[in-house]
């Protein structure tokens, strides 16, 4: 049997393949049959450069249902997808590249003549582009290429996908996501979340990340359903697409931007079932005032790049704001004190799980792996949390230094390190303070050394050339020393209780 998570999607697409699959927003249409096509002919280019099996193709474009297509080609030809979210810049890419060493790297045309040459050095031997307006050079090589292609068959352990996600280090993990990682949370979602024939999902995520590539677009890949393609999130976007939708996912920062929207009511909302948000804290207030407004409950639901979904509030069953619902099917899910006890309600400790999505291990850090998975083959989330008595978990908070950010991650020892090696700084400590709109906002705090002056606009611009915009602080406070236990460690709470008014 294939087990080549393309083999298990296709399979679901509809009988009907003349049927719309996905609609963009300038009212593009694509079939199910332009699906299988269009990833036929990129599948059948990746198998004309005769890279060995397993080779990474990495990826940095604007959203589009090319780029999609471009991961489905990826898994059809047996190679693994690297997804880069498109704000990285020049040395963070560098980075991805030096540390995965992808046979083909695809990126946007305007960043071509920086990126080809990062991927040259690296030994990538090929380098496409792919416009968000469906121009560049991958698909006018794939254009003469055969429609029909068999998809290769891989078993349940090969790599699928690696998702690099921050190190408490400063430095990038890549995550490897196997076929059967991928497949067996696909299936279980499509039950869970009822997905049904006749669904449409509004995309409005980023398809660089575990939300919107996986959870969502393999959700309404594997019911048949349609989506509607949307490039980015826009509320009033959303809002005009929505009456035609019945499932959307978001971050909580789409949901507190919704409820900005005064068009977003009950009017809006009349043909939809279920909206989902993750990747970051949903604030109890948002979860009723959404209520409240709309009559609906958002479903949260928690996961990870390594795990993919781990616990869901229920479809059917009471959605319980500020909880992550309760363990998703075939998922372990154990709340630890610090010498490993398995703890009950209430009590907080840190949350493990093990189970079919969770990843094997970070690519070429067997260390790493090793220090995050315990001895009985648990992997470590890093959160914190606690049970409630009728088994539903909430996330308290978490142990590794880590801020989201609108559902992004940033690690603080990556802006750190940066700020450190600035002119006129003696340290650095970043941290998250609470944020209306991002839920958390990355603040930097900065010690000047003696005689020196800083400026908090001239650092802010100074690392805007250098990292992905999310990543920059946005506020530096400057100050003479920072606050400090007895051992001689950075308090950080102590700054974030300081810099949270
Ligand atoms: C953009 N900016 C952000 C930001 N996104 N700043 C902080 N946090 C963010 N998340 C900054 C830009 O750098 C820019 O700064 C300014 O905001 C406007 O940029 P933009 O691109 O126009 O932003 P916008 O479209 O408003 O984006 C906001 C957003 C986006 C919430 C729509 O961040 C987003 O799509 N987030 C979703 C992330 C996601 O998919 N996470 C899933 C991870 S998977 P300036 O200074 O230049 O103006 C995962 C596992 C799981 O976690 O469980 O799902
Ligand atoms: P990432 O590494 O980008 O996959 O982010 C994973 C992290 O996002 C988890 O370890 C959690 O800290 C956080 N996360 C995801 N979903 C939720 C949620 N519903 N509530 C709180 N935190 C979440």
């Amino acid at each position: 049997m294939n087990e080549n998570l393309y083999a298990l999607l296709a399979e679901r697409f509809p009988a009907d393949r003349e049927a719309c699959a996905i609609e963009t927003h300038d009212g593009r249409h694509w079939t199910w049959r332009d699906l299988d096509r269009a990833t036929g002919r990129v599948a059948n280019l990746l198998a004309s450069l005769k890279l060995p099996a397993g080779s990474r193709v990495a990826v940095q474009v604007d959203k589009s249902v090319e780029a999609l297509c471009l991961y489905l080609a990826t898994l059809r030809a047996g190679h693994v997808f690297l997804p880069l979210n498109s704000a990285y810049q020049q040395a963070e890419i560098d980075y991805f590249v030096e540390n995965a060493e992808p046979g083909v790297v695809v990126c946007t045309p305007g960043n071509r003549a920086w990126i080809e040459p990062i991927a040259k050095a690296r030994g990538a031997r090929h380098v496409f582009t792919l416009a968000d307006n469906a121009l560049g050079t991958l698909l006018d090589a794939a254009a003469p290429m055969k429609d029909a292609f068999r998809t290769v068959a891989r078993k349940a352990s090969d790599l699928a996908a690696i998702l690099y996600t921050s190190g408490t280090t400063g430095r990038s993990k890549g995550a490897m996501l196997s076929h059967g990682n991928l497949s067996s949370n696909a299936t279980v979602l499509d039950t869970y979340w009822r997905w049904r024939r006749g669904d449409v999902l509004l995309h409005a995520l980023p398809i660089f990340h575990v939300h919107g590539l996986f959870v969502a677009s393999h959700g309404a890949l594997m019911s048949g359903s349609k989506m509607i393609w949307l490039p980015k999130f826009d509320p009033r976007e959303v809002v005009r697409h929505l009456p035609r939708a019945s499932v959307f996912m978001g971050v909580p920062t789409m949901y507190v931007r919704l409820l900005d929207e005064p068009s977003f009511d009950v009017q809006a909302v009349r043909t939809m079932r279920l909206f989902i948000s993750g990747s970051a804290p949903l604030l109890t207030e948002t979860f009723r005032q959404f209520e409240a407004r709309t009559g609906q409950r958002i479903l949260e639901r928690y996961g990870m790049s390594e795990t993919i979904m781990l616990t869901s509030n229920p479809y059917d069953g009471n959605r319980m704001a500020g909880t992550v619902g309760l363990p998703l099917p075939g998922v372990g899910v154990r709340v630890v004190d610090d010498a490993g006890r398995a703890l009950a309600a209430p009590e907080i400790g840190s949350i493990q799980v093990r189970g079919p999505s969770v990843f094997s291990g970070y690519w070429r850090m067997p260390e790493k792996t090793m220090e995050e998975f315990t001895e009985d083959g648990w992997f470590r989330t890093g959160d914190v949390g606690r049970w409630d008595a009728n088994g539903y978990l909430t996330i308290v908070g978490r142990s590794k230094d880590l801020i989201i950010t609108g559902g992004y991650n940033v690690y603080p020892k990556e802006i750190e390190s940066y700020l450190d090696d600035m002119d006129g700084v003696a340290e650095s400590a970043v941290i998250g303070v609470p944020h209306r709109d991002f839920g958390e906002a990355v603040t930097a705090v900065v010690v000047r050394k003696p005689g020196a002056t800083l400026d908090e606009a001239a650092i802010v611009s100074a690392l805007k050339t250098r990292i992905a915009g999310f990543k920059v602080p946005k506020r530096v406070h400057v100050v003479d020393e920072l606050p400090r236990n007895a051992m001689g460690k950075v308090q950080k709470n102590e700054l974030r209780k300081r810099y949270s008014a």
